[in-house]
């Protein structure tokens, strides 16, 4: 199918999620897609899963951290959507018949108590509105062949959502360091990575803040109650079946998945 828009670009993107089919690059095909054109790709492909019954939770961002700009050799922050669909629950296996290429990623989650409007909002305000924080593993899952893809690729895909699994300690902000909180990355019982949750944007917070004002430059805002997601903290590793993957926090407990 040509793209040679949003509407053909969101049904393109859909389709390669619904039949597990991966793709090159949409930018090497389609050059209107820039940054703009690719958020309002990332919102309609939302429109159309929330009109088949998909409710909206939260946002997420996604290349916070140096280990995933470098790694995905896009060197700019992004956000996208999270929707009920994309939870997994701890201990449910990653559902490889639904992915193509999963891999895990270890991230600091907030669950806001206030809603959060952008533009001017600040790590401090933003963690002013922030109810509880918990550990989380996000399972992403690019549309992209070998996870090559330019920022508006990434963007237009949603930032490679998937699911996510939320860890069973949930900690007011005020208890934690978070600059400080450790995660170390287990792969079938060695550790491979760690980082902390400094090597996000310098502190979980100013992701949030950066959601914030970003979704306010769309005239967005973040809601109460909404889950944020702030970004890996490592690189991903690949969850293939057999693999076991654990995130082990220093207060924020730890989350094992199976692939
Ligand atoms: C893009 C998604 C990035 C994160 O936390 O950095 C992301 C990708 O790596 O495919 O979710
Ligand atoms: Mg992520």
């Amino acid at each position: 199918m040509a793209i040679t828009d949003i509407d053909s670009c969101a049904t393109e993107l859909l389709a390669c999620e619904e039949e597990r089919r991966d793709r090159g690059p949409i930018t090497e095909e389609w050059s209107g897609l820039d940054q703009a054109s690719a958020y309002a790709v990332q919102d309609e492909v939302l429109r159309r899963k929330v009109a088949a019954g998909q409710r909206v939770i939260g946002v997420k961002l996604g290349l916070t951290s140096r280990a995933k700009q470098q790694r995905m050799n896009v060197h700019a922050p992004l956000t996208g959507w999270l929707t009920d669909a994309m939870v997994l629950q701890a201990g449910v296996p990653v559902p490889q018949d639904q992915l193509i290429h999963p891999r895990a990623e270890p991230e600091i989650v907030f669950v806001l108590g206030a809603d959060l409007v952008g533009p001017g909002v600040t790590a401090a305000t933003a963690m002013a509105a922030v109810d509880m924080v918990y550990a989380g593993v996000e399972i992403i899952d690019s549309r992209y062949r070998d996870f090559r893809f330019t920022l508006p690729d990434v963007i237009a895909d949603n930032a490679s959502s998937a699911k996510f699994i939320l860890g069973g300690v949930g900690r007011r902000p005020e208890e934690l360091d978070l600059m400080m909180e450790a995660c170390l990355l287990e792969v079938n019982g060695a550790i491979v990575d760690s980082a902390t949750g400094g090597a996000v944007q310098g502190h979980p917070a100013e992701a949030l803040a950066l959601a914030a004002n970003d979704l306010a430059s769309r005239g967005l805002r973040l809601e109460a109650g909404w889950i944020v997601l702030t970004g890996g903290m490592t690189d991903a590793v690949f969850t293939t079946p057999g693999t076991n993957v654990g995130a082990h926090f220093t207060s924020l407990g730890s989350i094992a998945v199976r692939g």
